[in-house]
Order: C-alpha cells, then sequence, then structure tokens
C-alpha cells in the first residue's frame, strides 16, 4: 500500500505508518491506554504493551523482515491451512496470509482512550495456486489496556470451503522452564512431539523439553504464569483449539530466525480452529474468530 494512500488513516498523536527493517510498512500506534506496532506484512503484531505493564508479546532479535518469510514473534496470521499443506507436503506450512501484504481498510481513536486498526487481505492469483477458492479476510486489532483482535472470513464463491485459522502468539515470559499455561487441565491434546497421540492434560501445562500440542475442545480462557506470578490472559470466543508451542534448545536455536539461545524467553498460546475443528464456511457466509489478551 502506497505511504501516500496510508496517511489518510493516520490519526494526530496517536497513529503513524513507518518503514520498519527490510523497508516493510508498520503501524506505530501510541493510544493514551497501551501501544502497539502492526506490520502490513502478514498484518503482523509485533509489539504490544499496556500503560504501565511490560511488553507482552516476544519478537525474536533475529527475525527476518523479507517479503517471502514471516517475521518471527509478534501475532503472525494463520490461513487457510494450519501445519503442512493439506495435499501438497511441498508448499509452506500455515498458509497464505503470514507473508501477504495487506490494506489498510479504517482506523479508529476510541472515547475509551483505545485505537482501532482494520486490515483486510483477499485471494490473488498466486494464492488461488495453492488454495483454490476466493477469500476476503477482515482483521480488526483494537489497542487499548487489552489487545483485542477479530479475525473474520468470508467466502465469496458460489461453493463451501474448508479453512484453518490462528492467531499464532508468541507471549513473552522470564523463563520457560518455569512457565506454567493454565486453564487446560482435563483436556484432549495431540502430541505433535509424540507421533501426533492424543493424551489428556493434567494440571497446568509445564514446559521441560519441546512441546507443540494442539488442545482440542478448549474454548475457556488460558492464563499464563511465570515463577508463580501471572502474566497474561487469552479469551476468545468461537475458536475451539489451543495451541501451546515452545520448541526447545535444539529446535529453537536450528531455527536462523530465533537462533541465540532465545527459545527459553517465550510461549506459544494460539487462538485456533484447525484439525477436529475446521471451519466449513459456506457461500456468502463469514466466520469470526475473537481472542483478547488481558495483561496481568
Ligand atoms: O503452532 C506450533 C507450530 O505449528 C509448530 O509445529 C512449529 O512449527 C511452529 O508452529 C512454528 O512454525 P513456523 O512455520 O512459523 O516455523
Amino acid at each position: 500500500m502506497a505511504t501516500r494512500d496510508l496517511e489518510r488513516f493516520a490519526i494526530a498523536d496517536v497513529l503513524h505508518f513507518e518503514q520498519g527493517p527490510g523497508g516493510l510498512t508498520k503501524a506505530v500506534i501510541t493510544a493514551q491506554r497501551g501501544s502497539a506496532e502492526i506490520y502490513l506484512h502478514g498484518a503482523t503484531v509485533t509489539h504490544f504493551q499496556a500503560k504501565n505493564k511490560p511488553p507482552t508479546l516476544f519478537l525474536s532479535k533475529t527475525s527476518l523482515y523479507q517479503p517471502a518469510k514471516p517475521i518471527r514473534g509478534g501475532i503472525p496470521v494463520i490461513f487457510p491451512w494450519f501445519g503442512p499443506h493439506p495435499t501438497d507436503k511441498s508448499i509452506g506450512q500455515h498458509g497464505v496470509v503470514r507473508t501477504m501484504e495487506w490494506e489498510v481498510s479504517d482506523t479508529a481513536s476510541n472515547d475509551n482512550g483505545s485505537v482501532m486498526l482494520e486490515l483486510e487481505c483477499r485471494s490473488t492469483p498466486e494464492t488461488l495456486k495453492v488454495w483454490p477458492y476466493e477469500f476476503y479476510i477482515r482483521y480488526t486489532i483494537v489497542v487499548g489496556d487489552t489487545l483485542d483482535l477479530l479475525f473474520e472470513v468470508h467466502n465469496p464463491n458460489t461453493a463451501p470451503f474448508v479453512f484453518e485459522e490462528a492467531l499464532h502468539t508468541y507471549f513473552n515470559v522470564p523463563d520457560i522452564g518455569k512457565t506454567e499455561v493454565h486453564g487446560l487441565a482435563g483436556t484432549e491434546f495431540i502430541d505433535k512431539v509424540d507421533g501426533g497421540k492424543r493424551k489428556h492434560q493434567q494440571g497446568p501445562v509445564v514446559f521441560t523439553t519441546e512441546t507443540d500440542r494442539v488442545y482440542v475442545n478448549t474454548p475457556a480462557v488460558c492464563t499464563i504464569h511465570c515463577n508463580d506470578q501471572k502474566i497474561a490472559s487469552v479469551s476468545k470466543q468461537n475458536s475451539l483449539a489451543t495451541v501451546v508451542w515452545n520448541p526447545g534448545r535444539e529446535k529453537g536455536n536450528a531455527l536462523a530466525d530465533l537462533s541465540g539461545d532465545q527459545w527459553p524467553k517465550f510461549v506459544c498460546v494460539e487462538t485456533v480452529n484447525a484439525i477436529d475443528h475446521k471451519i466449513t464456511l459456506n457461500p456468502g457466509n463469514q466466520h469470526s474468530m475473537r481472542c483478547t489478551i488481558v495483561p496481568a
């Protein structure tokens, strides 16, 4: 989106656009109650900090900022498939929209001191080659005491389509070894580091090694704790899967855009519809998934 087209969405003293690393455009929000940065590349929120609180989101120091690569950290957006491509493993994982250039469609400064940025993204000839449906997505980000994310998928085709979606949120934690995720006790999960076996969670999720799990039937609030202190909560609507991920030392350091022993500094707790909870969307309909992140 050309800079001159973006200027009409700027809000004096509250929201402006600037170029970040790699020349990628980002929205910089300094609302009364919180600040944020959002790249149009992938609609990736890379920073959120409520007033008088520490930054909530982890962003890798070695992230790439290149048009073909997702940003490592913050909240990459995943659609229309989660994990490997449904039929062709040679196509990259986690869909197409996390590396697309999104358009700004609206901005607003709200009476309660929060600021709204609305982004949109449509299928292109390139996306149709790897996923044969037209789509339209509107993503509304509200920055205040909390970070509120509304992800709306529309089906403009004449046939239904089936999709997966995720807000792949990386949370800052002081030490993954002392981190716990509460809110999933008693639920079933697919253990991706143990051949996809289905297991049951007992107590909070703790991290002693690589952890990559898809919790199914989990609409409830999750809270992240470290050193017995609450860090943040994640509540959601119309999301039935929760993914919890930390790559551990070996895999973390093997990822060039995460290397340098950064792996103990984050946990992903992701708002998802995938695997058991794929969404079938009829022509002309829309599906909305919402996530609200509340720093402690
Ligand atoms: O959400 C967890 C996960 O699917 C893991 O399996 C891991 O691969 C991670 O996402 C990161 O994927 P990425 O493609 O961003 O390297």
